[in-house]
C-alpha cells in the first residue's frame, strides 16, 4: 500500500449515492480519490526517495486532519472531497488507520490530499499505538520528500467542557507539530450546523465557547498564528476552511526529530509528552485504588445499602485496575521504550566534550 495518487482523474471517482450527498455530487465531476492508505505506505512509488531530488509532485497540497474522535475529521474530508470516507455513527471510532484522500483543488490547478487520522481517544487502539501510527506516517512522508501544507485540528463546538482526553489530545497535537508549524494550522470548530438546528439555539453562546477556547486551551497556538475557523458541514464550508490557511509547506517537529535527529518516538517531544501523561494517569489511578481498598477495609456489610456500596466500590476498583493495566501495557510497549544505545552515545559525546573543554581550559592557563 502506498501514498499513491490515482492514475487517472476519472477512473476512481467516487460518486456519492445518498441523497444527502447530492450537493457534493454536482461538484464531484472534477474530483478523484485515492484509496485508503495504511501507514505502512510505500511512498517510493510516487515520491522520490533520494535526498537530492526530493520534490512534491505537482506542488500537491497535503493537509493533515487531526483531533479527538467524533470531532468530525472524516466528515470534513467527505464534505471537501465527496469521497465516501467512513464516518462514525456510534460512540466508537472508525478511522483506525491513516487514510489519504486525494481530490482536485476546486479553483487552483493542483491536487489536494487530505490525511484522515484516528483520534487519540480511539476505541480500539491506545494512545501509544495512535501516536506511533501518526509518527510513522509523518516520518515516511517526510523521508519521501513530502511536506504538509496545512494541518487542521478539529473540535466540536457542541462540547460544553474540555474533557481530560481532549486536553491530552491537544497537548500531544501541539508537540507533534511544534511551534514553527502553528502558523499553518487551522483550529476548526465543527457541528455548527447541528447546534444551529437545535431549538433555542443561541449563536452568542457558541461564539463565546469559541472565544473561550482561543483565550485558554488554544491560546499558545493562536498566539503563534493558528487560525480559528468554523466548519458548517458543507462542501463550500470545507473549502472556505482550506482557503483560509496560508498553505505554506512546513516540516513538523516530530518529522524533524525522527527524520533529521534520528530520535526514537519515546525521545521526541510528543513521545515524552505522552509518557508524562501516562505516568500521571497511572499515579492517580494507583491513588484511587488505594483509597478504594481503604474504604473497603473499613466497611462492613450489615445492611442492603452497605452491600450495594461495597459492590459499587468493588466495581470501581476493577475498572481502575483495568485502566491501570492498560497504561502499564503502553508504558511497557516497544514504541515508548527509550533507546539505551542512543543514551550511551549521548553520554559518551557529553563526556568527551567536557574532557575536551577541561583540556582546553588547562592549556589556556
Ligand atoms: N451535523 C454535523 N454532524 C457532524 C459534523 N461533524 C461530524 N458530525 C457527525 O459526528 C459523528 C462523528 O463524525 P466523524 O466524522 O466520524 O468524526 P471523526 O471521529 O473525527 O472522524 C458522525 O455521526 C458525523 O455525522 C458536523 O460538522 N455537523
Ligand atoms: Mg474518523
Amino acid at each position: 500500500m502506498g501514498f499513491r495518487r490515482p492514475k487517472s482523474r476519472r477512473t476512481s471517482v467516487n460518486i456519492p449515492s445518498s441523497p444527502s450527498e447530492s450537493t457534493i455530487s454536482s461538484t464531484n465531476e472534477s474530483y478523484y480519490t485515492a484509496n485508503s492508505l495504511s501507514p505502512s505506505l510505500d511512498v517510493s512509488s510516487n515520491f522520490s526517495m533520494s535526498s537530492e531530488s526530493r520534490s512534491q509532485p505537482n506542488n500537491a497540497i497535503i493537509i493533515a486532519v487531526m483531533g479527538p474522535t467524533g470531532a468530525g475529521k472524516s466528515s470534513f474530508i467527505k464534505a471537501a472531497t465527496g469521497v465516501d470516507v467512513q464516518i462514525g455513527e456510534s460512540l466508537s471510532s472508525c478511522t483506525q488507520d491513516i487514510q489519504a484522500v486525494w481530490c482536485k483543488h476546486p479553483t487552483r490547478d493542483c491536487d489536494v490530499c487530505f490525511v484522515d487520522t484516528p483520534g487519540f481517544d480511539d476505541t480500539y487502539k491506545d494512545d501509544t499505538q495512535i501516536l506511533e501510527l501518526i509518527a510513522n506516517w509523518l516520518l515516511k512522508t517526510y523521508q519521501a520528500g513530502t511536506k504538509l501544507s496545512g494541518v487542521l485540528y478539529l473540535h466540536s463546538i457542541t462540547a460544553n467542557r474540555m474533557p481530560h482526553s481532549a486536553v491530552r489530545t491537544l497537548d500531544i497535537f501541539q508537540k507533534i507539530c511544534g511551534r514553527d508549524a502553528f502558523s499553518t494550522t487551522g483550529l476548526v470548530t465543527t457541528h455548527w450546523d447541528h447546534v444551529a438546528s437545535q431549538p433555542g439555539y443561541d449563536a452568542t453562546e457558541c461564539e463565546k465557547k469559541e472565544k473561550d477556547l482561543c483565550e485558554t486551551f488554544w491560546k499558545p497556538l493562536v498566539d503563534l498564528g493558528s487560525k480559528p475557523l468554523r466548519f458548517h458541514n458543507t462542501h463550500i464550508s470545507a473549502w472556505d476552511v482550506v482557503r483560509s490557511l496560508p498553505l505554506e509547506q512546513k516540516v513538523l517537529l516530530i518529522q524533524r526529530e525522527m527524520g533529521d535527529e534520528h530520535l526514537r518516538l519515546s525521545e521526541t517531544t510528543a513521545g515524552r509528552t505522552l509518557l508524562s501523561w501516562l505516568f500521571r494517569a497511572a499515579s492517580s489511578l494507583k491513588e484511587a485504588i488505594e483509597r478504594i481498598v481503604n474504604l473497603l477495609a473499613g466497611s462492613s456489610s450489615t445492611s442492603a445499602d452497605d452491600n450495594s456500596s461495597i459492590k459499587y466500590l468493588e466495581q470501581e476498583k476493577a475498572k481502575a485496575n483495568e485502566e491501570l493495566n492498560g497504561i502499564k501495557t503502553q508504558l511497557d510497549s516497544q514504541s515508548l521504550r527509550r533507546n539505551p544505545l542512543l543514551h550511551l552515545e549521548h553520554y559518551r559525546s557529553r563526556k568527551s566534550r567536557s574532557a575536551r573543554e577541561t583540556t582546553k581550559a588547562g592549556t589556556s592557563l
